[in-house]
């Protein structure tokens, strides 16, 4: 093992992707979607134009469901499949990559780094591609906010989730992600992922309670270089709602 700095194949299509425009990451819940019919899903949603399939979304998801889920979207669509974790036992190494991520605004230290110690030698022993992320959560912050015991960036405090934000690049990590949590009544406000955009160089994820296109058309005029829906295709499959999403973010790369 050299000291020297890699970057994965899935980053390195996330950067090569990105470099055309703002891309779409289609969030599957294997709990609620199982093996095939996480394939199913994952093939509509690639058909579509979305650009990266992420497992993950409810609490105790085992490593056999995630194992199975992530082998039948693999085996049906080439976009990458990355795993959303929670802990060390949702991963499988039937994934490509896992959002290695720091939640910087909990208060419980396990969220922050802690986990990742033990779960680091488990991501290389999968060989799991990791990829450096710092997780920041927005008012209200729904379920994630609470079960990651979170101090969450109020809707207005724009210096201050524009601060986390520029401390995850300044710690190295090479995304960062604003969430409103899932199903959360509103997205993440506009202004405040134009302070984050004006802040860093790093892509910014912005994802929770995106339902419409108007909202998927003005979080990418505000600067997101990627959009995560998970709940829509729950709730209403890939019909006109993710559609418009999709429409938008294809608009926003100028095709
Ligand atoms: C959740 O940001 C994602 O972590 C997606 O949120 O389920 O509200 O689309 P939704």
């Amino acid at each position: 093992m050299t000291g020297s700095h890699s970057v994965g194949k899935v980053e390195q299509y996330l950067g090569r992707t990105l470099a055309g425009g703002p891309i779409h990451i289609t969030l599957i819940d294997p709990d609620k979607s199982p093996g095939d019919r996480a394939a199913d899903v994952a093939r509509g949603a690639v058909d579509l134009g979305s650009h990266v399939i992420l497992l993950g979304g409810s609490t105790g998801i085992s490593r056999d469901v995630m194992g199975r889920a992530a082998a039948s979207v693999k085996a049906a669509v080439k976009v990458p499949v990355v795993i959303f974790p929670e802990g060390p036992g949702s991963l499988a190494p039937e994934a490509d990559a896992v959002l290695f991520m720091s939640l910087l605004n909990s208060r419980n230290l396990d969220l922050v780094i802690r986990t990742h110690a033990r779960a680091a030698p488990v991501v290389r022993a999968m060989r799991l591609e990791p990829i450096p992320m710092g997780y920041l959560v927005v008012e209200p912050g729904m379920r994630v906010g609470e079960v990651g015991q979170v101090d969450v960036v109020a809707r207005d405090d724009l210096e201050g989730a524009a601060g986390y934000a520029l401390a995850a690049q300044f710690l190295g990590m090479r995304f960062v992600y604003l969430e409103a949590g899932s199903g959360a009544p509103a997205p993440v406000p506009t202004p405040m992922v134009t302070a984050v955009r004006e802040a860093v160089h790093i892509p910014v994820i912005v994802g929770g309670g995106i339902r419409t296109g108007a909202e998927a058309r003005t979080l990418l005029a505000a600067g997101a270089s990627a959009l995560v829906t998970g709940t829509i295709t729950e709730e209403q499959g890939l019909g006109p709602a993710y559609r418009a999403i999709l429409a938008e973010v294809r608009r926003a790369r100028g095709r």
